[in-house]
């Protein structure tokens, strides 16, 4: 029996004429963007977790969804197969190649480990049914070492190795489901792994704990042959005070410190971003440009407050600029766009997980076709290019060659043979070319 009744077999692709509800406006997964297929740049996946497993509770108050698996009282597998013919019938309506879980998602937890691994191990086998049938494929696994108790002073940092280890089982759990159902890529999300306070936190002591628990991880995923990508998902806070996986320029650091660079790589999601006080394009360009770049999650804050509102992203412009430098580095290659999305307490129709995810699904479309168009009109790069190009000449090769001093340079100074002047940085035409590319782009003259 349908659970979304209401909602056809699958959301067509329309065009911005439709007055269809349930339809893409602007998401074609056929049309060729770039010499390539749209749903392979986007690569979408929905999150089972806030979509499935939550059921609108705040801090403030209960739950407020219409979701009848996770009533108490239920039989736990019972219930979470339930959740699982839901989620299912809700990917291939929408459509998507690809969705997320949590091994706590899609598994309940039994009376000890050993029945937890039990529960897990057939939920996946349920879930290979699924992909089975409906062609919908695994973008990444993950483990929660966060929401339990024992996790409250952090996994992979705790004080007692035994929770360092407790974590290690889970994990690796969670890496051979992952395996199993062919995941693209395997993702850490340090919820806890950071501090409350540093009067009783010895930090490098913590961080070394960290990097030894993804140097077993790399070596584990080696050891089972998992081909996907590890990526390593930064956030400055939340829950606690202050998070050691920051941003993504903290999280090159300890992997180059630690010996870790082309292990991991990572996921960089929107509003943490700018929890951390950047941009959601800075994220992407820092990534890109030191090769660590993996993949992405699409969720963006609110600009009024600063914790993580894990809203569906519905701002072109924000989503072209982040786009553009995923362009640039040439594209997702384990990665995707996943949607660590949360419905709004008040949304509590079916139809709106539809709404949500739709209209995201739109927006990254388009900034899509604008960033390709700014890639193609090849003004920005142009720009960028012309403003370095003094680097490519006998002075910036030299100095960068590193046979000039300091004393050279001076000589040179003092004889006036160099003698620079201001240049415009020319911010405001670039913003315009931005914005006259997005302008094109409304009415459909994509
Ligand atoms: C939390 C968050 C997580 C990770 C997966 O802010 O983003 O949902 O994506 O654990
Ligand atoms: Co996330």
């Amino acid at each position: 029996m349908a659970f979304f009744p209401d909602i056809p077999d699958s959301i067509p692709s329309e065009g911005l004429d439709t007055d269809a509800e349930f339809a893409y406006r602007v998401y074609d997964p056929d049309r060729i963007v770039l010499g390539k297929r749209m749903e392979d740049h986007l690569r979408l996946a929905v999150c089972y977790w806030h979509s499935f497993a939550w059921r609108g509770n705040d801090v403030f108050g209960d739950g407020t969804l219409d979701r009848p698996w996770l009533d108490a009282g239920a039989d736990p597998m019972q219930a979470a197969r339930f959740k699982m013919d839901v989620a299912f019938e809700f990917f291939s309506k929408l459509g998507v190649p690809f969705f997320c879980f949590h091994d706590i998602d899609i598994a309940p937890a039994g009376n000890d480990f050993a029945e937890t691994k039990r529960n897990l191990e057939a939920m996946v086998g349920y879930a290979e049914e699924h992909m089975q049938r409906t062609g919908v494929r695994l973008l990444w696994g993950t483990s929660n070492a966060f929401g339990h108790p024992r996790f409250a002073a952090g996994a992979a940092t705790n004080p007692d190795p035994e929770v360092f280890a407790y974590a290690a089982a889970q994990i690796k759990n969670a890496m051979d489901a992952t395996h199993r159902l062919g995941g693209a890529n395997y993702v850490l999300w340090g919820g806890r792994e950071g501090y409350e306070t540093l009067l009783n936190t010895r930090m490098r002591r913590e961080t070394d704990q960290l990097a030894r628990f993804m140097t077993m991880v790399a070596e584990y995923k080696h050891a089972i042959g998992f081909e996907g990508t590890l990526l390593i998902e930064p956030k400055p806070q939340e829950p606690t005070k202050h998070q050691y996986d920051y941003d993504c320029a903290t999280v090159h650091g300890f992997l180059d410190r630690y010996d870790l660079l082309g292990e991991f790589f990572v996921n960089i999601e929107v509003n943490h971003a700018t929890l951390a006080g950047h941009s959601f394009h800075h994220e992407v360009a820092y990534a890109v440009d030191n090769g660590i770049f993996g993949s992405i999650d699409a969720n963006r804050g609110d600009p009024q407050n600063g914790w993580d509102t894990d809203q569906f992203p519905n701002s072109v412009e924000e989503m072209t600029l982040g786009m553009y430098e995923i362009l640039r580095g040439g594209g997702f290659t384990t990665g995707g766009f996943n949607f660590d999305t949360k419905l709004r307490r008040q949304s509590m129709d079916r139809a709106d997980l539809f709404h949500g995810h739709i209209g995201a699904i739109d927006t990254l479309a388009q900034s899509l076709l604008v960033a390709a168009r700014l890639i193609e009109e090849g003004d920005l790069e142009a720009t960028r290019q012309e403003r370095y190009s003094g680097w490519d000449g006998a002075l910036g090769r030299s100095i960068m060659e590193g046979s000039l001093t300091l004393s050279d340079l001076e000589e040179q100074v003092v004889s006036g043979e160099i003698d620079p002047g201001p240049v415009s940085g020319g911010q405001e035409r670039l913003e315009n070319v931005v914005n006259r590319t997005l302008w094109r782009s409304i009415g459909g003259s994509m």
